[in-house]
């Protein structure tokens, strides 16, 4: 069935985080969303998000312009996006996003069957603790375990000497407990050499998979660390496409892939990423850009779809201090649900984008 697009508009929108989250490159204390809804000749509606972190120190685009180009560029060419523009994933996630779910809507059909069927209605969520204090960590960690909506954590790493983040990562390791998975995030701030040192102090403390130890462009060195130590790798930065996916498994990469709806350019894309990885015996997880709580849902229907050997980190919309969606999503029990309903099953509340739009 054939969409009839008459309109695109985008928004941005920037909403406050619950406390600053602190990565290797950068403190956010704001996430800015670029919201995109494309309207059918009939009145329906698709929505879609492009978010990144951090302006331009996470990724090359950036909120603006992620809103300018699909504004100048990909709303007049959406249908062939993909064939006449380099480059632009974030952006373009945005549109596939709003196609998928306006498809869903004109179809009766969730976003997670367009992608193949959803295999469960919930997965398995992380949390980041980064609030750059060792005790003030271990405090969220342990209330989060307590409340058991959480059951793994992720540390952000990479900003402070090594043997300063070794004491950090041990503290919370230590005091969190041995069941308590507990995986790293370095954001590509070390050198070869440090890695190499860093991981095996590590694997010592017991923490269960390294992500991006090293700058995207080194694929020689990840693989290099993949291969030499038995404490698991995540790519994440330096894997954003099927064709990134296929290149780092065919230099000899063993470990897993982070896969992103932003990176790859959408759901449907970031899915091509998952079925390289699966033919190259790489693992799976389900990544975010902290995004809010649309693009969040339509990682979860792509996810879906998959088996993840590492769960997801799909915890966005816990970070936000509100959102523009109409009913939150439920996490409990170390899990977030999956919503129903045809296209992404999620309504965005128009009082609250008019509120939080930049304007
Ligand atoms: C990243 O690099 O993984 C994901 C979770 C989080 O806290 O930051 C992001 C970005
Ligand atoms: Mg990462």
């Amino acid at each position: 069935m054939e969409l009839c697009i008459e309109r695109i508009d985008s928004w941005l929108v920037d909403i406050p985080t619950i406390r600053p989250h602190k990565l290797s490159m950068a403190t956010m204390g704001c996430q800015t969303l670029t919201l995109v809804r494309l309207t059918c000749a009939d009145g329906l509606v698709g929505w879609g998000e492009a978010t990144t972190i951090g302006g331009l120190s996470y990724g090359p685009e950036s909120p603006e312009g992620i809103k300018s180009a699909i504004d100048c560029y990909l709303a007049p060419l959406v249908a062939t996006m993909n064939a006449h523009v380099k480059g632009n994933s974030f952006a373009k996630s945005a549109l596939e996003t709003a196609f998928l779910d306006a498809q869903g809507k004109r179809l009766g059909l969730p976003v997670s069957t367009l992608l193949g069927g959803a295999l469960s209605d919930s997965l398995p969520v992380l949390w980041t603790l980064a609030s750059g204090d060792t005790q003030k960590d271990i405090a969220e960690g342990q209330t989060l375990l307590a409340e058991g909506r959480h059951r793994a954590f992720k540390l952000k790493i990479g900003a402070r000497p090594l043997a300063e983040d070794l004491r950090h990562t041990a503290a919370i390791k230590r005091a969190l407990g041995p069941d308590v998975s507990i995986r790293v995030d370095v954001n590509q701030a070390w050198d070869a050499g440090t890695a190499v040192r860093g991981m095996a102090a590590l694997q010592d403390i017991g923490i269960d998979l390294v992500e991006q130890p090293v700058a995207l462009w080194d694929r020689a060195a990840l693989t290099r660390l993949s291969r030499r130590f038995t404490l698991p790798i995540l790519a994440d930065e330096a894997v954003a496409d099927a064709h990134d996916g296929y290149a780092l498994a065919a230099g000899g990469f063993t470990g897993a892939y982070a896969l992103k709806i932003a990176k790859a350019g959408g759901p449907a894309q970031a899915l091509k990423l998952a079925q390289v990885a699966q033919a190259a015996g790489v693992a799976l997880y389900g990544g975010t850009m902290l995004e809010g709580t649309l693009g969040t849902v339509a990682s979860l229907h792509a996810w879906s779809t998959l088996k993840l050997d590492w769960g997801s980190e799909m915890f966005g919309p816990l970070l936000l201090k509100d959102d523009v969606v109409t009913a939150p999503l439920r996490f409990a029990d170390g899990q977030v649900s999956l919503p129903s309903g045809p296209g992404l099953g999620i309504d965005i509340d128009e009082d609250k984008l008019r509120f939080y739009r930049r304007k």
